[in-house]
């Protein structure tokens, strides 16, 4: 049993409906395009739409997609060739017009909950339930409404189906069907993901779940429906990404025990991962500068908050934190360390940050990619500046920020520099040589905080450099050497 029974008069009105046929995907986002296309490119849905308000910051991509532009900068493998192929068919067009609603037999809403304010933690859900709003205005009766968008368990049988029922005066179960189908798409490979990916679909009752189902199956290639209760969908969707947050911080810790113990973690972890048999096999990731991101960083948020809203009652052990919170806040403490090891490495050499040149590498919040929303690199930067530091920013991808300079010139950054610090893993940063960084920084002692260890410390300790690695205990306290000239 997946979900309550539903009552017998919306599989009726379904079985009246006949098969899906005309889709509406709502926000022409990086989740909402590769929907539409792959929908739109079935022999058997005869029109996808895609809604997308007409507003400041995306309102452009409007006629962008009409044209069949692909209106997003990176890589995105058989995006374009799709979106080209379905708008000169006539299968896709987007509108802001959400009255075209009214025909369609499934709707999904894909409209990203970013953080509010990254202080308080919560998330902005204002144009979702505008775009909820739409969608209960303007859908027939028969809809199927599928939510997308990653929500704090308990949202779908709560406040989305509220506003779609006070919308449409219909009832959700009866007139129209409602699931929650997470995305679990990655930059990079969107069409690849939707295709490939199980598909988590939640219902909230047996008729949404198996209109549902119909829906998303459509895309598969290798993929499979999983089918569950909406908020099990919803519950599934904050703990794969929460459990991957606690993964990554285990590994922080883990680091940060083998610098203070004068280890090297990466030792430690290759006798971990050694571990391969059946059953026994850990799961150990990589420790780093920080983990940024939209995923990881507020859906352990989403998933506390589900544990504790209203009416539940979670048996929990007394004045223990959470596994999932002290793992935000350990990662969320590794971009602190950062500066704590760039500071002692200053030390070593008798430097204090006020008025020293630092140079930060790395800005996106995943390598190869211009992607910086909730980038580790702000918190060292801000910490740096407070100190004094004269600091600059290089990242290859990114094409600005907001009160930050960032700039493509790698050697102009390195130009002169006491210390560089490495965030991003960026390809480009693992051609760095002592040589090349020594003549820019023009100092006889730089310091390396290497914060993906993508660098090869031995090497950069024989030219004189002070070198400090996220987990690299047994190196972080090495002897300051001379410039070997070779
Ligand atoms: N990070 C580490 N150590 C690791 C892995 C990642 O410090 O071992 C850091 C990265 O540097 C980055 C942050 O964590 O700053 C997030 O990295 P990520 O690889 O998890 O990338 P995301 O945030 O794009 O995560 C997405 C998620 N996918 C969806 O929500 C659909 C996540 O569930 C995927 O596991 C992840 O992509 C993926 O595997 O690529």
């Amino acid at each position: 049993m997946t979900s309550l029974p539903s009552r017998r008069d919306l599989a009726a009105i379904l079985a009246e409906r006949g098969p899906i046929r005309k889709i509406g995907v709502v926000g022409m986002g990086y989740v909402g395009v590769p929907s539409a296309v792959l929908f739109a490119s079935l022999p058997q849905y005869s029109k996808v739409i895609g809604f997308q308000r007409n507003s400041k910051t995306s309102g452009h991509k409007i006629d962008l997609l009409n044209q069949g532009i692909n209106p997003f900068a990176g890589e995105e493998p058989g995006l374009s060739a799709l979106l080209g192929e379905v708008v000169s068919k006539g299968k896709f067009s987007c509108s802001p017009d959400f009255s075209q609603c009214s025909h369609l037999d499934a709707v999904t809403i894909a409209i990203q909950t970013p953080f509010l304010s990254p202080r308080d933690l919560e998330p902005d859900l204002a144009p979702l339930f505008d775009g909820l709003k739409m969608v209960g205005r303007n859908m027939g009766k028969g809809a199927l409404v599928s939510l997308e968008s990653t929500v704090t368990p308990g949202t779908t049988v709560g406040i989305a189906r509220e506003i779609l029922e006070a919308e449409s005066g219909m009832a959700a179960g009866e007139d129209f069907a409602l699931v929650h189908a997470p995305e679990r798409v990655m930059v990079g490979r969107l069409i690849r993901n939707l295709q490939e990916h199980d598909r988590i679909v939640g219902g909230i009752d047996e008729v949404s779940s198996r209109r549902g189902t119909e829906l998303y199956s459509s895309i598969l290639t290798k993929g499979r429906v999983i089918p569950m209760s909406a908020t099990s969908a919803e519950v599934e969707k904050t703990a794969e990404n929460a459990l991957r947050d606690l993964q990554i911080a285990a590994a922080n810790q883990l680091a940060l025990y083998c610098e203070a113990m004068q280890v090297n973690f990466f030792d430690v972890r290759e006798g971990i991962a050694s571990l391969r048999e059946e059953g026994v096999t850990r799961a150990i990731l990589w420790p780093g500068a920080g983990v940024g991101g939209h995923c990881l960083t507020k859906d352990s948020y989403h998933l506390e908050r589900g544990a504790s809203g209203r009416n539940i009652h979670l048996d929990f052990p007394k004045r223990v934190n959470s596994l999932f919170q002290s793992a935000r806040q350990i990662n969320d403490f590794m971009p602190r360390h950062m500066w704590h090891l760039l500071s002692e490495g200053l030390a070593r050499i008798g430097k204090v940050p006020v008025g020293v040149k630092i140079a930060i590498l790395g800005w996106a919040f995943i390598p190869d990619s211009g992607d910086f929303r909730n980038t580790p690199s702000e918190l060292l930067w801000s910490l740096a500046r407070d100190s004094g530091a004269r600091v600059k920013v290089h990242d290859p991808y990114v094409g600005g920020y907001a009160g930050v300079h960032i700039s493509h010139d790698l050697e102009g950054v390195i130009q002169d520099a006491d210390a560089i610090a490495i965030v991003t893993a960026h390809q480009m940063y693992r051609a760095l040589t002592p040589e090349s960084v020594l003549n820019l920084s023009g100092v006889p002692h730089p310091v390396l905080v290497d914060g993906r260890n993508i660098l090869d410390p031995s090497r950069f300790i024989a030219q004189g450099f002070v070198y400090k690695g996220v987990g690299r205990g047994d190196q972080n306290h090495h002897l300051i050497e001379d410039r070997r000239i070779t």
